[in-house]
C-alpha cells in the first residue's frame, strides 16, 4: 500500500511495510536514550544491519552521553540499503511534555538528513510501539511538523513513513489526508 501528498516538490510517501526494506538515504530509528537497541523497530534495524549499528551506538553514547528526549544520534548502516541510521528518542506515552518532545524527535531527524545533504529519510511512527502513543496522536504531530519542515528543506526530496502494520497505515492516512489539502 503506498499513497503520495506532495507539498513545495517534497514527496511525502506512506507506505506499509519493514522500514528496514526501504532504499532511502536515511532510515529513523525509534530509540531510547541509552541507544540500547532491544525491541521493536530499532531491534528489526540492529538484526538486519548488523551489530556494527549497536556498535556505534554505544561509542555515540560513551562519547556525548545519553541522547535528551526528543534528541537524535546518527550512526551508519551496516548492511542496510541506507547510508545512516538516524536515532530518534521519542517520548513515552503519559509524559507531559511528550507531544513537545516529539514533535522535536521529527523535527531534529528531518533537519539533520537535510543538513548530511540527503535527498530521502524514511520514518516510522516513532513512540507508539513500546512507548505507547497512541497512532493518530503521532500522526497529527507528523503531519504538522513535515508542514513546517518542508519549507527549509534544500536537499530532501522524499519523505518516506513507513507504518508497520495495516491498522497504523488506516490511521495515518485518515490523519494526512485531512491535513494536507492536495
Ligand atoms: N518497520 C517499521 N515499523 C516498525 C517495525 C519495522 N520493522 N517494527 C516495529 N515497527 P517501537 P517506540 C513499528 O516499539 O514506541 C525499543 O525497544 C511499531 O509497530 O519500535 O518509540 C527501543 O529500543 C510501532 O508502530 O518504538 C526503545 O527502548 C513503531 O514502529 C523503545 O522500544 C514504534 O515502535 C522505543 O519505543
Amino acid at each position: 500500500m503506498l499513497e503520495t501528498f506532495v507539498i513545495d516538490k517534497l514527496n511525502i510517501e506512506l507506505v506499509q511495510g519493514d522500514i528496514t526494506e526501504l532504499k532511502v538515504d536515511a532510515i529513523v530509528n525509534a530509540a531510547n536514550p541509552y541507544l540500547r537497541h532491544m525491541g521493536g523497530v530499532a531491534r528489526a534495524i540492529v538484526r538486519k544491519g548488523g551489530d556494527e549499528i549497536q556498535r556505534e551506538s554505544d561509542e555515540y553514547v560513551r562519547r556525548h552521553g545519553p541522547v535528551p528526549v526528543g534528541g537524535i544520534a546518527v550512526t551508519g548502516a551496516g548492511r542496510l540499503k541506507a547510508k545512516y541510521v538516524i536515532h530518534a528518542v521519542g517520548p513515552k506515552y503519559g509524559d507531559p511534555a511528550g507531544d513537545v518532545k516529539l514533535a522535536s524527535a521529527i523535527r531534529n531527524a528531518l533537519n539533520k538528513a537535510d543538513e548530511l545533504g540527503l535527498s530521502s529519510i524514511a520514518l516510522p511512527a516513532i513512540s507508539t510501539g513500546v512507548y505507547g502513543y497512541p497512532y493518530e496522536r503521532c500522526a497529527e504531530i507528523m503531519v504538522e511538523i513535515i508542514k513546517k519542515e518542508v519549507r527549509n528543506m534544500r536537499n530532501l526530496k522524499r519523505i518516506v513513513v513507513c507504518l508497520y502494520d495495516n491498522e497504523a497505515y488506516n490511521k495515518f492516512i485518515k490523519v494526512f489526508r485531512g491535513k494536507i489539502i492536495q
